[in-house]
C-alpha cells in the first residue's frame, strides 16, 4: 500500500495511449460483424460462444442457481430507485410570455445499449443504476451487454436485472467489440441511439472513437473519493470509507483532506496495511479543505464533519455527496446513483439520471398575441443577420 503526504496530481488515467490499439478492433467489427466479435470473445475473454445474443434457453440455463437473498435484494433497489426516478423525471413545461406560448416537451431517446462492466466481478448494481433511469425515462428499447463468464453465460444476478429493466436483449460480448457492435451494429447486434456505462480503458477509448455516430454518457477513469473530515470524525468509519473505495483497485485514488493532525495519524495507522492508493492531507481550515475538494472535481466527496449539511452548498464539484450518516458504498448500492464523472469531469457533469435518457424538445406555438417588442426584435436581428426571408417570415403573419 502507498499513503502519500499530499493530494494526488495529475491522473494518470490516459484513454489516448490506447486509442490507436482500439481503433482496429472497432474497424474489424464494422467489417466483419458477429465473426469478429465471437473470435475477440475466444481471444480476450478465453471463451467459446456460438451465438451473441443468449438467447431465452440459455438465459434460463444461465440465470439457474441465482440466490433468493440476491433476488430480494435486486427488487428492494430496483423498487427504490424507480419510486426516485419517478418523482425525480421532468414535466412537460409550458409558459405564456410575452403574448407567446413557449414549451419544452421531454421525449425518450428511442434506443440504448447499456454496457455492464464484467472485469473482476460482475456488477448488477451498475445495470440497476443506468437500467432503472432508462426505465423510467421509457425509453423504447434496452440492451444490455456484459462479458460471458467461463461457461459462456452472462452473470445470473446481472440477467435478473435485464429481465426487470425490459432489456430487449443481452449481448455476451465485452470490451471494445461489444461498443463498436452497437455503434455501427452488427448481423445480431442492434445499432442504438447511445451508450451508457463504465468500463475499462479500451471501452472507454471505443466510446471515445463511435460518439460521432452515437450519444455516450461520459468517458470515465477508476473510481475516486475524496473524504472530508474534523475532529469530530470517527477515524475506523473515515478508514473503511477508504478502504471501501480502495476496493476498486490501486488505480483508484482515495483522499483524506482533514484539519485534524491527530485523526490523520489515526487514519493512516488503520489503512497502512490495507491495499491502495492512499493520500493524507491535513489543512488549515474546513474553507481550504472544501477548496481543494472543489478543485479535485471528485467523483465521490464523502463529509465526515459537524452538520455536513451546512457546507453542502460550498460544494461545487462532485459527482456525488455523501453526508451525515451515510457512506460512499450505501450510494453506490442504493443511489441515486453510481455513474458518476471521474478525472475532474464533475466540473461539468453529474451523476447519471433520467435526464441522460430524455430529450428537451423546444415548442413555440400560438405567438397571435406577441407583443409587438418582441416581434420587432426577433425581425431586427433577423435582418441583422441578412436573412431577409427569416424578417419577413416572422412579421407576416402579424400584419
Ligand atoms: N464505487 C463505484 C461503483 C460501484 N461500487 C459498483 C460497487 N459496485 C463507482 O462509483
Ligand atoms: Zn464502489
Amino acid at each position: 500500500m502507498t499513503v502519500v503526504h499530499g493530494i494526488p496530481k495529475q491522473s494518470q488515467y490516459d484513454v489516448s495511449s490506447v486509442l490507436s490499439y482500439v481503433r482496429q478492433i472497432v474497424d474489424d467489427v464494422r467489417r466483419r460483424g458477429d465473426t469478429a466479435l465471437i473470435e475477440y470473445t475466444k481471444k480476450f475473454d478465453g471463451v467459446d460462444i456460438d451465438s451473441v445474443e443468449l438467447g431465452s434457453d440459455a438465459k434460463i440455463k444461465c440465470l439457474e442457481g441465482l440466490d433468493n437473498e440476491v433476488k430480494n435484494a435486486i427488487d428492494t433497489v430496483y423498487e427504490l430507485l424507480t419510486k426516485f426516478y419517478e418523482e425525480f423525471k421532468p414535466r412537460d413545461f409550458q409558459v405564456e410570455l410575452g403574448g407567446v406560448k413557449l414549451g419544452i416537451m421531454w421525449k425518450p431517446i428511442g434506443s440504448v445499449g447499456i454496457y455492464v462492466p464484467g472485469g473482476r466481478k460482475p456488477y448488477p448494481s451498475t445495470l440497476l443504476m443506468a437500467g432503472v433511469p432508462a426505465q423510467v425515462a421509457k425509453v423504447h428499447r434496452i440492451y444490455v451487454a456484459s462479458p460471458p463468464n467461463k461457461i459462456g453465460c452472462v452473470d445470473p444476478a446481472i440477467i435478473y436485472v435485464s429481465q426487470l429493466i425490459n432489456a430487449q436483449s443481452i449481448y455476451r460480448v465485452g470490451g471494445a467489440q461489444i461498443i463498436a457492435a452497437m455503434a455501427y451494429g452488427t448481423e445480431t447486434v442492434k445499432k442504438v441511439d447511445k451508450i451508457v456505462g463504465p468500463g475499462n480503458i479500451y471501452v472507454q477509448a471505443a466510446k471515445i472513437i463511435v460518439r460521432d455516430v452515437v450519444g455516450i454518457d461520459g468517458v470515465e477513469g477508476p473510481t475516486e473519493l475524496v473524504i472530508i473530515a474534523d475532529e469530530s470524525a470517527d477515524p475506523n468509519q473515515v478508514a473503511l470509507d477508504m478502504m471501501a473505495q480502495s476496493e476498486h483497485g490501486l488505480e483508484s485514488p482515495i483522499v483524506l483532506i482533514t484539519t485534524s493532525q491527530k485523526l490523520a495519524l489515526a487514519v493512516e495507522n488503520l489503512i497502512k496495511d490495507s491495499k491502495g492508493t492512499f493520500y493524507i492531507h491535513v489543512v488549515e481550515s474546513l474553507e481550504e479543505a472544501l477548496a481543494i475538494a472543489n478543485e479535485l472535481a471528485p467523483e465521490h466527496l464523502s463529509l465526515h464533519i459537524n452538520e455536513a449539511y451546512k457546507v453542502l452548498s460550498s460544494i461545487d464539484n462532485a459527482g456525488a455527496i455523501s453526508a451525515g450518516t451515510s457512506p460512499p458504498a450505501l450510494i453506490d448500492y442504493i443511489g441515486p446513483n453510481h455513474i458518476l464523472p471521474t478525472n475532474r469531469w464533475s466540473r461539468v457533469r453529474g451523476a447519471l439520471t433520467v435526464y441522460d435518457f430524455l430529450k428537451p424538445i423546444a415548442i413555440l406555438f400560438d405567438d397571435k398575441n406577441i407583443d409587438k417588442k418582441i416581434l420587432r426584435a426577433a425581425e431586427t436581428l433577423a435582418r441583422y443577420e441578412g436573412f431577409d426571408f427569416h424578417a419577413k417570415s416572422i412579421v407576416m403573419r402579424h400584419v
